[in-house]
Order: structure tokens, then sequence, then C-alpha cells
């Protein structure tokens, strides 16, 4: 998956070689394997015992090569630091062993240790003195056929020498590693069962620097590092830890869910779903997926500003924010994002502030806004934006308190601008009621001319002189993904003076307007319903999104 420079079998043989004692941890599957690399391992340890136990076998060849095989496909996709598969006795004869090395690197393996037992092997731990060694011969013979059909001059053969293991001297011990190193070894593994590390350094001592040697001091843990830095070790493998520790974090977190019959004590002391998530790599499909999958890119969300109380509605907002007022039945939040999910808008982001516990329509995202009380709607719009992050599609941003028809929706969304605005041109009826609107002054009135030309915004103001006015504002300002950004950044310089903290959505677009950015107007009259007054909410139950 990741792309790296050098070769991955280069990277293990400068492990081997690097004249300094080097780590590398037993992996089992993708998963593990990931979680080893980004602690800091150089390399990984593809362990038999762990990969047989995860599938809930026996380290006695219970799986098949080829299931060993694909569990390192997982494992080598997921990570970029070099591979040693533990290949046990290379599963059949010289010939099996050339099979495994040449799929080996077609998987990006970097090395294979091979062990000198007896197919079908058993753990060194379990009653090791009774195995049988393999004739010495024949196992040089596969270490010879390894190397002859290795493609990649840096993959690794190493040969474990289990004569410890089986009950065999020192003697033995070298006599086999010589073999093994002539046959053509690129590093012996000399394995111990003891407690104590007594077998591994005489051997070390004995064996000098001929070539590189590798321990497993699964059985001598309480061996210092230093003493096997001091003995000239080159690797050292922590061969089924990882295995180990989610067998107690597993048996603890089923008794415990068993016997509570419930997951209130389980839920902070296992991963978040988000690092499952993480470790899966995907935020990398979610970018994948803006750069290759139109649909994905075109699905708008909504911002839906609703954190002040509406008090002209009196009584009825004593207890809830005009919001969750019901009209026809239900809150007006429900009419308004079944109006966005109508035209397929389905991430809607709720900022609530007065009375917010009362704001719970099912499945939307809620952003609270604690200081409604002594800032506007910027300071709404900004913990929205922050919600959403970096955002890579289109964003509506509309009052919690305006019903509309989706036709608004579809007109905001036609065009490609980075911020569209929708203006009603039949305003005179509501500059006559007397109502409070953000008047809108645009490069042009709504005409048949206008119809065939690009209109622009030029100012939003509820003070403005009636003879520049040409529409209402309707309270819906559409941001592309790029004007995302723009947004983000001019938010942040209004709010930084502690007085604009109670600037409105029509600064937000003036400002904008200022620096340059061209806001789109879309002419058209009705479809929407702005909410102030009781007669509102009566007209409100007759209105036909
Ligand atoms: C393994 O991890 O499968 C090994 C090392 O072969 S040991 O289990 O110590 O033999
Ligand atoms: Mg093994």
């Amino acid at each position: 998956m990741k792309k790296t420079s050098a070769k991955k079998t280069t990277a293990f043989r400068g492990l081997l070689t690097s004249g300094e004692i080097e780590f590398i941890c037993e992996a089992h599957n993708g998963l593990s394997a990931k979680i080893v690399e980004e602690t800091g391992f150089k390399g990984i340890w593809g362990s038999g015992l762990t990969i047989s136990a995860q599938y809930g076998v026996r380290d006695n060849n219970e799986t098949s090569w080829t299931q060993v095989l694909e569990t390192l496909e997982f494992m080598s996709d997921a990570t970029s630091v070099p591979i040693m598969l533990d290949g046990d006795t290379g599963y059949g004869s010289f010939n099996n062993f050339r099979r495994l090395i040449h799929k080996l690197e077609q998987r990006g393996v970097a090395a294979v240790c091979i062990e000198d037992k007896i197919f079908p092997k058993t753990n060194s731990f379990i009653s090791g003195d009774t195995q049988p060694l393999a004739d010495i011969h024949e196992f040089s013979g596969k270490i010879k056929a390894g190397k002859d059909a290795q493609l990649d001059d840096d993959f690794s053969i190493v040969a474990r020498v289990e004569a410890f293991i089986a009950g065999w001297g020192l003697g033995e011990a070298l006599r086999r590693a010589e073999a093994y190193h002539a046959a053509g070894a690129d590093a012996i593994l000399i394995h111990s069962a003891l407690a104590v590390p007594d077998e591994v350094l005489a051997f070390k001592k004995e064996w000098a620097d001929r070539c590189p040697v590798v321990i497993v001091p699964t059985k001598y843990y309480a061996t210092t590092t230093e003493v096997f830095e001091d003995a000239g070790f080159s690797l050292v493998i922590w061969a089924n830890h990882l295995l180990r520790a989610s067998i107690t974090a597993m048996q603890r977190t089923a008794k415990q869910i068993h016997g509570e019959r419930n997951l209130m004590s389980i839920e902070d002391n296992v991963a978040g779903v988000d690092e499952v998530f993480r470790l899966q790599g995907a935020q990398e499909l979610k970018e994948a997926e803006k750069r290759y999958l139109p649909g994905a890119e075109q699905a708008p969300c909504a911002v839906i500003l609703a954190a002040s109380r509406g008090t002209e509605l009196g009584e009825l907002t004593e207890d809830k924010p005009k919001v969750m007022i019901e009209v026809s039945g239900k809150p007006l939040l429900s009419h308004i994002a079944e109006t966005y999910n109508q035209v397929g808008i389905k991430k809607l982001v709720v900022v609530r502030g007065y009375m917010k516990r009362a704001v719970d329509v099912p499945g939307l995202d809620y952003v609270d806004n604690d200081r409604h009380d002594s800032t506007g709607e910027l300071v709404s719009l900004k913990g929205a934006v922050d919600h959403l992050g970096n955002l890579g599609t289109d964003m509506i941003v509309s009052y919690g308190d305006v019903l509309f028809n989706k036709y608004i929706l579809y007109l905001l969304e036609e065009p490609g601008e980075d911020f569209v605005v929708t203006v009603d041109a039949d305003w005179r009826n509501s500059r006559n009621a007397g109502r409070e609107a953000d008047w809108a002054v645009c490069s042009q009135p709504n005409s048949r001319a206008a119809f065939s030309t690009d209109v622009h915004l030029q100012r939003l103001g509820d003070d403005l002189p009636e003879a520049s006015i040409h529409g209402e504002w309707m309270g819906f300002l559409k941001v592309s993904a790029k004007g995302f950004s723009i947004v983000k950044t001019a938010l942040d310089e209004l709010l930084s003076n502690p007085e604009q903290q109670q600037f409105k959505v029509p600064d937000l677009i003036n400002m904008l307007i200022e620096n340059g950015n061209t806001i789109r107007v879309i002419y058209t009259t009705g479809h929407w319903l702005d909410i102030d007054t009781v007669q509102d909410l009566v007209a409100a139950g007759n209105f036909n999104a």
C-alpha cells in the first residue's frame, strides 16, 4: 500500500549487517503488522506459532503454506518495513522450498528462516528434546536450492539451528551452523529453550563473526539486552508477544462482557472504532473517493443555524428554541431536514444554543454554541465549520427558522461558482409589511436579461436605501469545497475581533465581497418562508415543501 524507496530485501539485509544489535517484532496479520511498524520496529517476524494460533490451529504445519502466504500478503501490503517469514522446515523438500522462495519474493517478503527439523514440525517449546533433526546434508541442499532460486540478490535465507532444542551440545550446533553457512545461509538463528542465555552465548563465543547470528529470547526473557549486545548478536526477535498480549486482552474483555451483560465498563478500556478505522486506512479511502468517485465529491452537506431562541414567539419558545416548534405535527427542524434529504443531502450539522437539550431530532449532527447569549451567527457557523474539518464537498448554510421548497436547493446546486445565494425578487411585499430582512444589492435587477447573464451580489444589509434594493436575501449561502477554506479564513479574521462576536452571516458575505470574491445570485420568487411571528407559524402549516 505504501510506496517506499528502499527495497524491503535490502532493508532487511541492512538489519543483519548493520554492526549494531537490531530488533524485529512478531506479527500475525495485517493489523498487528501495521502496529509493529508504526511502533517503530524496523522489521517484522512472521511467526509460525502466532500465525497458526490466530487461525486457532497448532504450530504443527496444520495451516497449508498457501494459507501462510495469504496472511503474509496482507501483512506485506499493510506495511513498508521488511518481513522475515518463519518458514518452519520449508514446507517439504528443497523443491517445495524453491517454490516458496519465488512466492515470497512475489509478495514482497524480504527473508525466510528455516529450521533443521522434519516436516511436519512441532513448536520447539513442546518436548523439544524428543524432536528429530533434519539430515545435515539434506538441509544444506535445501538452503543451496533456496539461494539459487532467489531472483533478488538481497533476499535473505536464515538457517535456524535446533541442535540445543533437540538436546544436542555445542559441538553439534556448531557443526550444523558451519554446514549451513557453507551452503549459503545469510545468517544463523541459534535457538534455545533454556531460561538462561548460556547456550546461545556459548555458541556466539565460538562462532564469533563468521556470519550474523539471530536469537529468540522467549524463554530467557529475563536477560538484559546489554548481554546480547555485548555478545555481538545481530538481530533479536521478540517472537510472539503481540499475540499473547491480545489473548490476555480478549479473555479479560470477553469475560467482563459475559459477566456484566452490558458494555459500560468496557468502552474506555478498548480501542475506539475510530482507531480501528485509522489502522485500516479509512482516511486514505475517503481522500481517494474525492479524487476518483464523482458522486462522492458532489454530495453536499448543510449547516443549519439554530442557536437562538426566537423571542418574538413569546411563550412558545420558553422551553425550546424556535427550531423545535411544531408545525403540522413535527418540529420545524424535521421539516427542514426532510427537505434536504429529498435532494440527497444527508449530512446535516445543526448548531444548537438556547435550550440545546430540547433540540434532539434524531439522525443529525449537533454542534453547540454555548456562548449563544453573547455571540451571533458567525460564532455558531464557525463551530459547524470546525466540526466539518477539511470538507471536500459543497456546504449549504441555512437557518433553522426558514422553511423552503427543495426547488431552492436545486437552484443553489446548479452554478459551479464558489459562492451562491438565492435572492427573492418579490421583495416589496415584505418591505411594505415592515418586516425585518436582509436586502440585496445586485449587479443587475431581476429581468429577462438577468436570466441569461450571471448576476452577482454587491451588498447585503437591513438598512439599505430602497432605491438600491434588488431583492431579499433568503438566508441561503452555498459554498464550494474551495470556498470552504476561504470562509474558514474569513471567519477566523472576523471573529478575532472581540467587537465582532455578534456578527451575522450577511457580515461574512459582505466581507467576502470586499475581499474580491464573487457571490453568484440566483433570482427566484417565493418557495420559502421565514418564520418570525405567530402569523408566520400559521402560514407554515400551509407551506408545502
Ligand atoms: C515462532 O515464532 O513460531 C518460532 C519461534 O518459531 S519459537 O516459537 O520460539 O520457536
Ligand atoms: Mg516457528
